[in-house]
């Protein structure tokens, strides 16, 4: 989409620090990181939430999720955890609307999120 910062992260108009790619996703350092990792995983194909996936998506789903956890043994993270995290609308704190896991790690996370 042609106004999704996402969307232009992943056809490199707007920089990012890139951590992994491939035909399908791009994973990249979070902006604003609140953990000590702190990368984004995001589809390229352009899905503005978790709620907007077509059933037909499901299986790019399900490799989006696999390498999410990929990634973070890649990332030094599998041994002592971490935590992926989708944001959905208001109420889930969803400020960009193009689909992205936040994969968090490098430090204890608490629980309830708050
Ligand atoms: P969420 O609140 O779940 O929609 O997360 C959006 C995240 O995207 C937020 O943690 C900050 C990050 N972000 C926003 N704009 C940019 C950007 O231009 N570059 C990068 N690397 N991250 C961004």
């Amino acid at each position: 989409m042609s106004d999704c910062i996402f969307c232009k992260i992943a056809a490199r108009e707007i920089g990012s620090t890139v951590v992994y790619e491939d035909e399908e996703f791009l994973a990249f350092r979070d902006i604003n990181p609140v953990a000590p990792t702190h990368v984004l995983l995001i589809p390229k194909k352009h899905v503005s939430s978790l709620l907007e996936v077509p059933e037909q998506d499901a299986p790019l789903m399900g490799r989006m999720l696999t390498l999410a956890a990929k990634l973070a043994g890649q990332l030094g993270l599998a041994e002592d955890g971490f935590r992926v995290v989708i944001n959905t609308g208001k109420n889930g704190g969803q400020t960009v609307e193009h689909l992205h896991f936040h994969l968090l790690g490098g430090r204890a996370l608490q629980w309830p999120p708050g």
